[in-house]
């Protein structure tokens, strides 16, 4: 009898709590969704990790991986692709430094291409694996235009120096040439705002040749999502390519910094999703590219793979940048953010190797909750 009042008062708790003047809201625990990925140093075939390429994009062609230097990158990482075994975590080659058609010779952004410039994503053409894109950020510390070419290109709507969309192809040897160039333009009512360093970060291109470009920040402070249709004749042109916004469902932040720092596209039968690599809060953003779903946020516990001197650790500051779904596996490269990188060093072995800010390689299994 006591046994039966009791399973009714727990019943009455699910609507209301037993009393009769109280009521209670019960709302339901939230599932977990966070995952824990184990990483592993990038390690050269001589044993050696990768001296500071900070690797800011990744791709997958023919189950390798490729990964690009941004222009803070030691020089001799920078203006190649490299490419990675994902299974075992090494660098297999690095091209040539990237080679320039004429064309680009010839445009008002040699200068600033051919120097370091800050190429900070990577996306393979769906249409052709040898065509490969990606964007620079800030030009802040090599890019200058001459009086003719900065008149031309002043009205960005963000920064002075224009954010470059830039094509490489793969040349017969294996090497990659810049082919084409061209910059964008954030028309005024976006209120992109001028911060070079908190630009473009993650591209990536639908089958129709939609490409969708992440941006760390708006003048409000919001990570966004723009898009350009590159079609057969978008590189006919050095015009400003004006983007546009899909609507999609972003998250929205009262405050704080909330960057969107890589992008890939993953489709799950007909449906495409977005995910993005929210660098500070530690979390992947799926996001429905139709607009229908809210973007579900995944948290992210980065560590990294212990060796016979310590266990496997969590990292303090991991800084993804770069992402790319193959197959079952979303697979993340890091971008070392210099003055936080030795805040990891908890395994005195591995010192070094944040001292080189050597890049780590994650891996997390696709899980068909995020796409729903
Ligand atoms: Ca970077
Ligand atoms: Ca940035």
């Amino acid at each position: 009898m006591l046994k039966h009042a009791l399973l009714i008062c727990v019943t009455a708790l699910i609507i209301t709590a037993c009393s009769e003047t109280e009521e209670v809201i019960i709302t339901s625990e939230k599932e977990d969704l966070t995952v824990i990925t184990v990483g592993n140093w990038i390690t050269q075939q001589n044993g050696k990790v990768m001296f500071d390429p900070q690797t800011s994009g990744l791709v997958a062609i023919n189950d390798k991986l490729l990964t690009i230097a941004d222009a803070s990158a030691d020089k001799s990482q920078q203006l190649k692709l490299h490419s990675i075994d994902p299974a075992t975590s090494t660098l297999l080659s690095s091209s040539s430094t990237f080679s320039f058609s004429t064309k680009v010779r010839r445009s008002c952004f040699y200068n600033y291409l051919s120097a370091e410039p800050d190429l900070e994503a990577l996306a393979v053409d769906p249409r052709d694996a040898n065509v490969i894109y990606t964007v620079t950020e800030d030009a802040t510390r090599t890019g200058a235009l001459s009086p003719r070419c900065e008149s031309k290109y002043s009205t960005t709507g963000s920064t002075d120096y224009p954010t470059l969309l830039v094509r490489l192809a793969r040349k017969a040897n294996g090497d990659f040439a810049m082919t084409h160039v061209r910059p964008l333009q954030f028309p005024a009512s976006f209120n992109v705002g001028n911060f070079p360093n908190d630009g473009i970060e993650g591209i990536a291109m639908d089958a129709d040749g939609t490409m969708y470009l992440g941006l760390e920040k708006d003048i409000a402070g919001q990570p966004r999502i723009f898009s350009v249709n590159v079609d057969d004749n978008f590189f006919s042109t050095t015009d400003f390519a004006v983007v546009k916004e899909p609507a999609l469902l972003l998250p929205e932040f009262p405050s704080g910094n909330h960057p969107i720092n890589g992008l890939t596209l993953h489709k799950v039968n007909d449906r495409a999703f977005l995910i993005a690599a929210a660098r500070n809060d530690d979390e992947l953003w799926i996001i429905d590219v139709a607009g229908e779903q809210t973007t579900l946020r995944v948290p992210v516990t980065f560590m990294v793979k212990g060796t016979e001197a310590c266990e496997d650790y969590v990292m303090d500051n991991a800084s993804m940048e770069g992402l790319v779904t193959l197959e079952n596996t979303l697979w993340i490269i890091n971008d070392p953010w210099e003055k936080n990188y030795l805040k990891n060093a908890f395994c005195k072995a591995d010192e070094e190797k944040y001292k080189d800010l050597a890049p780590l390689l994650f891996s997390v299994p696709l899980n068909d909750a995020w796409f729903q």
